[in-house]
């Protein structure tokens, strides 16, 4: 082969671009038929077509490379570049991690957007001081209980084995008198089928996810609280990236972060039919399990803002001014 300028050209172009290719990890604890999957694969896409292939996101769903309770100290050492997880569940390193479940304090889709935005400030600076960059975050459908059996007063929930998915959740229970083991999705279907667990309180998408009507009779749709599911990336390697890689990645997340929420809020009341569907009895609750309901909410929420001092205060003032 004669050696040209045009090839030595083209193969030290071709060298560059290998050489500035980068694949990131991103483990998820979801499944991944589960919409904050989806979406995000539809974000690595974007992220990989907008770089021109120099940044490729693997997504690893269901909890397969790093379980749910693993991911975001994986992301923080560098094992994973970018993640996904349920930061209300990491409330013991810092109570504003929990800051979209204080009971009924933003119960619809739009309530729980202005909250976030409350929030973003804070938790970005929390999340900056553990190496961590904030990318976007998509709620869940407002969080409902499951029991398997009907609850129609608060004596029925003495006693009974809940799972509860964050320190909040596992609060809830101990107020209501239930006894909480915290477990994570991937591991809901056999603590269920096991009698580990009885109840929980979540969506009406995780119950269609692990088809709890197999194991639980009843749900009463309480719209607590819409938790979020939060994208975040390792401070440095978001640092590395070229600047034109750093606006691919931002702007795709506040595309993904969109997008996610209009997901979320289309399938809602799907997921609470296909509930019905097969056999659960789906309602409010009782007027006095409402009521015990709201008691336990005020006792949370005054704790969480005695925890969380100046920076909770600031998330609240902002989400009321707003
Ligand atoms: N599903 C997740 C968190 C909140 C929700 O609706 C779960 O149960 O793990």
């Amino acid at each position: 082969m004669k050696i040209t300028a045009a090839s030595i050209l083209a193969l030290s172009t071709v060298l560059a671009g290998a050489a500035t290719a980068e694949t990131w990890d991103m483990p998820m604890a979801y499944p991944a038929s589960n919409y904050h999957t989806e979406n995000a694969q539809v974000f690595a896409d974007a992220v990989k077509a907008c770089t021109g292939g120099d940044l490729e996101i693997v997504i690893h769903a269901g909890g397969s490379l790093f379980k749910g309770d693993e991911i975001k100290r994986a992301v923080q050492l560098g094992e994973a570049q970018i993640g996904e997880r349920l930061l209300s569940a990491h409330a013991n390193e810092n109570p504003i991690f929990a800051y979209d479940s204080v009971p009924f304090l933003a119960t619809s889709f739009e309530a729980s957007d202005k909250l976030r935005d409350a929030a973003a400030p804070v938790l970005s600076k929390v999340m900056a001081d553990q190496n961590l960059t904030l990318l976007y975050s998509v709620p869940w459908p407002p969080q409902g209980l499951y029991f398997s059996k009907p609850v129609e007063t608060p004596e029925a929930m003495k006693g009974v084995k809940f799972r509860a998915y964050n320190a909040i959740t596992a609060r809830v229970a101990e107020l209501a008198g239930m006894v909480p083991t915290q477990i994570e999705a991937a591991d809901l279907k056999q603590a269920l089928a096991t009698g580990v667990v009885s109840a929980m309180i979540s969506s009406g998408s995780t119950g269609v996810d692990e088809s709890v009507w197999e194991d639980m009779t009843n749900f009463y749709d309480v719209k607590a609280w819409l938790p979020r599911n939060t994208v975040f990336v390792n401070t440095e390697a978001f640092n590395g990236l070229s600047d034109k890689a750093k606006a691919c990645v931002t702007d795709e997340a506040a595309k993904a972060q969109l997008r996610g929420t209009q997901k979320a809020a289309e399938l809602a009341d799907g997921f609470v039919k296909t509930l019905a569907e097969h056999g659960m009895t789906v309602g409010a609750p009782t007027a006095a399990v409402s009521a015990k309901l709201s008691e336990i909410g005020e006792t949370m929420t005054t704790e969480w803002l005695a925890t969380t001092g100046a920076d909770g205060k600031a998330i609240i003032d902002a989400y009321k001014a707003e």
